[in-house]
């Protein structure tokens, strides 16, 4: 197969015009169903078209680009990510993996090169979870993963998810209809920054990811009596907001201290009536933890309940844990892991292992098909803020190597 080249200013060019749909002086504000999403959607739609791929919104609202191949029956080897961001989020995160998935495919149209393989761009819907706070939407309909609680959520200011699905071309109704078969796709594989420092920090430009985290979110409301703040003696006061900030600390300490999990964050916190002069009657907390092992996150959740119950004990309070939902954690086969090696020193380009502390579509898509997934730096290893920053270099980089681990499936798959 001939060296070819993606074309790293073409591919550096969308992801700043692509980056300026919801690009405000507080972050990215793209958030899945909102009109800079679809803005968004719209124009990688755009792209595909001009990479010469046929293109289909599933009811889930995926984005499908497809490619067709030179030798007829072959199942599809498909790359893609996510469009929409984290509120005052950044701009690679998702981003990168679908552009770079149409910069392959636009490469391969420009090089007059038919794969063997049909290939396919996805773009999958909410995979943050910002809307209806339950993430992987499109991904986990695709691979039939879909639970009772997504059958039709509704969102933060009571719209609900068949609603959001029609604005952005889905038919939520139908969402079973967007499972796919395992015997459709050969491969999918995802390119992603990192979102940590293990890559900026060795100064290797790319990983080759080993496993991607589970991960478990609950949201805790915690009621206590409403009363004034002026005239109730400290002693007669049963106030949700410091029985919230006890938990809010216990929730650290469990994997601060007590390390029962990799990873564990108080993410939003509201309190009611959320008035200076009023000592808060309910506080609501929404909480994540993460770790490899689901073990970890059942050890999290029993140590989360027993925090809890102490400190109602303690001050009188009440609390509602509402488990919203454990996504699995999905180890990558080495088969695969030494495929991602193999393109990236085709492409001239160091690599290291390195495990994923996020989430991916790619964690729902690998219950269907073989999957891997490859990193770029994070510059600072931040993510999920507006200083989420990865150089076009390492960008270009991530690119070729997809397009040549492309290239290595079609010939080995
Ligand atoms: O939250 C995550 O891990 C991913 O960025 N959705
Ligand atoms: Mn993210
Ligand atoms: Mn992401």
């Amino acid at each position: 197969m001939p060296r070819i080249r993606i074309d790293a200013a073409r591919l550096n060019r969308s992801l700043d015009e692509l980056g300026r749909f919801g690009e405000t002086p507080e972050g990215m504000q793209r958030i899945a169903f909102s009109p800079a999403d679809i803005q968004g959607r719209e124009y990688t739609i755009g792209l595909m078209r001009q990479a010469g791929m046929e293109v289909r919104i599933d009811p889930a609202g995926n984005i499908i680009g497809r490619r067709p191949g030179s030798e007829p029956g072959l199942p599809a080897i498909a790359m893609g990510s996510h469009t929409d961001t984290v509120p005052s989020g950044g701009k690679y995160d998702g981003a990168l993996g679908v552009m770079g998935a149409v910069e392959c495919v636009q490469t391969l149209t420009d090089s007059n090169i038919a794969l063997r393989h049909p290939v396919e761009a996805l773009v999958f819907t909410n995979e943050e979870g910002t809307s209806f706070h339950r993430w992987l939407i499109g991904s986990r309909a695709m691979a039939g993963l879909l639970e009772a609680e997504d059958r039709d959520p509704v969102d933060d200011v009571g719209v609900t998810l068949t609603t959001r699905m029609a604005d952005i071309g889905g038919d939520w109704p139908r969402a079973a209809e967007a499972t796919r078969r395992t015997d459709e796709l050969a491969a999918y594989f995802e390119l992603h920054i990192e979102q940590g420092p293990t890559l900026h920090q060795s100064g290797t430009p790319i990983g080759v990811v080993t496993g991607i985290t589970g991960r478990a979110t609950f949201e805790v409301e915690i009621i206590g009596t409403a009363n004034h703040a002026g005239t109730t003696p400290m002693t007669h006061r049963h106030d949700a907001m410091v029985s919230a900030s006890k938990l809010v600390l216990a929730i650290n300490k469990m994997a601060a201290d007590l390390e029962i999990c990799r990873v564990s964050t108080v993410g939003s916190i509201e309190a009611h009536p959320n008035a200076v002069n009023v000592i808060p009657g309910t506080v609501k907390i929404g909480l994540e933890f993460r770790d490899l092992s689901m073990d970890a996150l059942a050890a999290g959740e029993k140590e989360l309940r027993r925090a809890a119950a102490q400190i109602c004990q303690e001050d009188g309070v009440r609390m509602e844990i509402y488990r919203h939902r454990f996504t699995n954690s999905v180890p990558i086969e080495n088969e695969m892991q030494d495929l991602v090696e193999a393109a990236s020193n085709q492409a001239g380009l160091a690599n290291m292992r390195v495990p994923s502390g996020a989430g991916h579509d790619a964690q729902a898509i690998a219950t269907i098909t073989k999957m891997a997934m490859l990193f770029v730096p994070s510059t600072d290893g931040i993510s999920h803020a507006p200083q989420e920053y990865s150089t076009p270099e390492d960008c270009a980089n991530g690119t070729q190597v997809l397009l040549e681990l492309l290239m290595l499936a079609d010939d080995r798959l």
